[in-house]
């Protein structure tokens, strides 16, 4: 059914809102913006026209009305708790996030989850249809969205739709295990662009639409013929894919790192580290994907070879709880917290930690404090769709100083290739990497990160939208009968 048309030219669909609810000990509540890239990627795109943005609200509460913040409407969506556990821990942490990332951990199937994402994704649909004026332009975001394309189509044709996945699209060996991916797929073709951060990610996509779909595609245009659908509808379609990588704003990171405040920030963390010559840095959400269990390892086995040494080497890890009602990310905190027990038993001095551990999570300033701080970060994930951390680092460091150790499974590995790239399973090879790194002489260090900022200056944030946006606007959109 074609629904009415609402008044906003420019409609985002994210899994949460742009702003967190804050409620105090009185009980008031207000809105606070997220700490976090898209927020920032999308204010510019989105000043100037009339907005929308609609996302779940995070933590269940009453029914909240749509509010105006920043000249952007907010259109919250309300989840049960049934819902969050079946929609979002369930389909979109337990099913899709480990398959999309090589099955680092056994996805789990259940009937009853996929139902909800099905639904969940409907009243986002629904929402946007309502919000969106007539040729209105929608971008969604992510792998909690991907029926959102098709639902959209079917009730309002006359939109541009577009779609990115923040994180890796699997190759189709895995892909196929998904009971429901024949669906996934059907739903993703509602739109007119589909971006994604890498190109084998977008061929991964392409390869699983011809296996399991019988598609055709010409360059990096997916055609399905059209068939009787209820998801698609009868009609042909062209899709447009490719890789379009995220990043970050270089330009505040730089001036951020740049202040003297945050200066004084870093010289005070070495000191409170007892001035090591070498800081190690890992900054990770304390995800599997992460990498940060191979990372210790390789720590571990370099202090026990006698390779590094307290108080001279000390490695800072900031490790952020993230879906902590999911089991497996309960049994991976439980395993890191005994790895580092293990290492700090071990291998720390009196007033010097072989591994400082820390869960908090820090305002920008921090951030940028630690990065100037640290003469090597770790970024070793087994698989990530890109990683910010890595190019945050490069933003930070205006002083040409630093080295950075990269796992070749991040899509920052793609252009970071200046860094010491490195494979995480090969725990030989990560130790090799990071003894590199701290070794190399600061003038080649010094090339290697002029070469980073480069690029991050030049593929920064607002070029990302700046991409997407045309390369949306670009694709083919409408139906051709061949
Ligand atoms: P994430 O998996 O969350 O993102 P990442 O790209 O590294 O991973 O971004 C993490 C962000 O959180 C960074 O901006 C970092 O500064 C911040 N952060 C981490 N720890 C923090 C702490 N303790 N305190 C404050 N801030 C902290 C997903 C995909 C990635 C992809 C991004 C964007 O998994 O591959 O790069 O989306 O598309």
């Amino acid at each position: 059914m074609v629904s009415a048309a609402g008044t906003f030219d420019f409609v985002v669909a994210a899994n949460r809102l742009p702003v967190d609810r804050v409620v105090e000990a009185d009980g008031s509540a207000h809105w606070q913006t997220s700490p976090g890239g898209l927020v920032s990627a999308m204010d510019p795109v989105m000043q100037g026209r009339r907005a929308a943005w609609v996302g779940w609200a995070g933590d269940p509460t009453d029914e909240i009305a749509p509010f105006d913040r920043d000249g952007i409407r907010l259109h919250p969506l309300m989840l049960t708790v049934t819902e969050i556990q079946d929609y979002y821990e369930g389909f979109s942490n337990e099913t899709l996030w480990p398959l999309y990332h090589d099955v680092i951990v056994p996805p789990r199937y259940r009937r009853r989850w996929w139902a909800a994402y099905e639904r969940i994704n409907t009243r986002f649909a629904e929402a946007v249809a309502d919000l969106a004026a007539p040729g209105a332009t929608v971008w969604i975001h992510d792998y909690q969205l991907q029926l959102v394309p098709s639902m959209l189509r079917a009730a309002r044709p006359d939109l541009r739709i577009g779609w990115f996945n923040h994180i890796p699209f699997p190759p189709v060996e895995l892909f196929g295990q998904l009971p429901w991916g024949r669906s996934v797929l059907r739903g993703l073709l509602g739109a007119d662009f589909l971006g994604f951060q890498r190109t084998n990610d977008a061929g991964n996509f392409m390869r699983a639409c011809h296996q399991l779909l019988g598609t055709t595609s010409t360059g990096d245009v997916v055609s399905w013929a059209g068939a009787d659908d209820d998801l698609l509808g009868a009609e042909p379609r062209r899709v447009r894919t490719g890789a379009v990588p995220i990043s970050i704003d270089f330009t505040s990171m730089d001036e951020l790192a740049r202040e003297p405040a945050v200066r004084h920030r870093a010289a005070e963390i070495r000191a409170s580290l007892g001035d090591p010559q070498t800081v190690l840095l890992g900054v990770d959400r304390l995800d599997y994907t992460k990498g940060i269990r191979h990372r210790l390892r390789a720590i571990s086995e370099l202090f026990a070879d006698g390779e590094i040494t307290t108080p001279d080497v000390t490695l800072l890890q900031i490790a952020t709880p993230s879906r902590e009602r999911v089991r497996a990310y309960q049994e991976l905190r439980s395993q890191i917290d005994g790895q580092v027990g293990r290492i700090n038993g071990d291998f720390s001095g009196i007033g010097a930690s072989a591994v400082h551990y820390l869960h908090h999570s820090y305002p920008r300033e921090e951030m940028a404090a630690l990065y100037l701080a640290a003469d090597v970060l770790l970024v070793t994930p087994l698989r990530d769709g890109m990683n910010l951390v890595a190019k945050e680092y490069a933003a930070s460091r205006w002083d040409g100083g630093g080295a950075l150790v990269l796992s070749e499974f991040t899509g920052a590995a793609q252009e970071l290739s200046q860094a010491f790239l490195c494979n995480p399973h090969d725990i030989v090879g990560l130790k090799q990497t990071i003894l590199r790194a701290m070794r190399e002489d600061p003038a080649a260090l010094r090339k290697r990160m002029l070469a980073m900022r480069r690029r991050v200056r030049t593929h920064d944030v607002h070029a990302w939208a700046r991409r997407y946006l045309d390369a949306l606007e670009a694709a083919p959109g409408k139906p051709s009968r061949g």
